[in-house]
């Protein structure tokens, strides 16, 4: 039996690897694969993996090798003003996880009060599209030095005078003597997809997966809130509880004046909102996670 199955592409190992598995996983997919192969099989749904190099995946989905793929949004956007492709992968949509920022970084002892500090000067960056597109429309006139890795040594080394590169949290750039002065792009793990229509077959796997990620992506910072109240309180609590939809308000027996709340939060619950609701009058708060979702 011939049986259509989609094709994801995802990085084999690296910083969007555990982010991708865990999303499919959490998706209900289990991928069988051998750990030095460079394919999966999913048991669940006709869906195939392959493990790439993160910088060979907008290529392998532009391609119609793939039919999808995880990437960060530096690499597709970098391959993409680079003009790579005829006809360039399509995003989908951002999923939230493998967060950094491109980042002009200058030597600590530099004052740096406007990037046309910059003129003249040579920046060390494996992302030079990105670093051009960033210095033209801020109508400086500096030169993107391309180096593939160990940037952030290009000023002692006297190869460059600035970086632009990848921080998360900036430790690389303090040990080497840097400091980041301006955000030149921000990323996160973005979806991709093949810029042909899928055959009614792909579609329908395509589709479904699509539903479960969006599932999970509205259900990972919900919460389902419950908590006691007086009856005036009900307004400014539901004003109040982050990102909820109209609460369920119900009766406490023997309690005329207070109410039970119950509501499910989109966005985090931190303590401090935890501490407002009981300024509030709130008591006998819960908040509980929300395993799964679909709307
Ligand atoms: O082997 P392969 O080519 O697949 O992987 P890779 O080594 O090219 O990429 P990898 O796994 O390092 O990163 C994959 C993607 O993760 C990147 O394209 C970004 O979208 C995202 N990402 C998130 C990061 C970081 N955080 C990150 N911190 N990519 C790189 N870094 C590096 C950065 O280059 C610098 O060397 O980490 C260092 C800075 O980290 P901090 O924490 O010291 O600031
Ligand atoms: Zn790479």
């Amino acid at each position: 039996m011939s049986e259509e199955r989609l094709r994801i592409a995802i990085q084999k190992s690296g910083r969007l690897s555990e982010g991708s598995f865990d999303l499919l996983k959490s998706c209900g997919l289990t991928i069988s694969r051998d750990k030095d192969k460079l394919y999966g099989r999913v048991r669940e749904m006709p869906i195939d993996i392959l493990l790439l190099r993160d910088d060979d995946i907008p290529e392998f989905v532009a391609d119609d090798a793939c039919d999808i793929g995880i990437v960060g949004q530096n690499v597709f956007e970098e391959e993409r003003l680079e003009g790579a492709q005829d006809k360039p992968a399509q995003e989908v949509m951002t999923l939230g996880f493998a967060r950094c920022q491109l980042m002009l970084a200058a030597p600590k002892d530099w004052t740096f009060d406007s990037p046309t500090m910059l003129e003249g000067k040579r920046i060390a960056t494996s992302y030079p599209a990105l670093t051009r597109a960033w210095l033209e429309k801020e109508g400086v006139n500096a030169r993107a030095v391309t180096m593939k890795g160990s940037v952030e040594v290009a000023p002692r080394l006297k190869i460059a005078d600035t970086v632009c590169d990848i921080v998360s949290t900036g430790a690389t750039l303090d040990a080497n003597g840097l400091k980041p002065v301006a955000n030149v792009f921000s990323s996160e793990a973005l979806l991709i997809r093949n810029a042909n229509a899928f055959t009614q077959g792909k579609q329908e796997i395509y589709d479904a997966l699509l539903k479960r990620i969006n599932g999970v992506l509205t259900s990972r910072d919900a919460k389902y809130v419950m908590m006691n109240a007086p009856r005036s309180a009900i307004e400014a609590i539901t004003e109040f509880l982050p990102g909820a939809d109209a609460p369920t308000i119900l009766e406490l027996a023997g309690s005329p004046d207070k109410v039970a709340i119950h509501a499910v939060c989109r966005e985090s619950v931190f303590w401090n909102t935890l501490e407002e609701l009981k300024k509030l009058g709130a008591s006998a708060i819960l908040v509980l996670p929300i395993e799964k979702m679909m709307a």
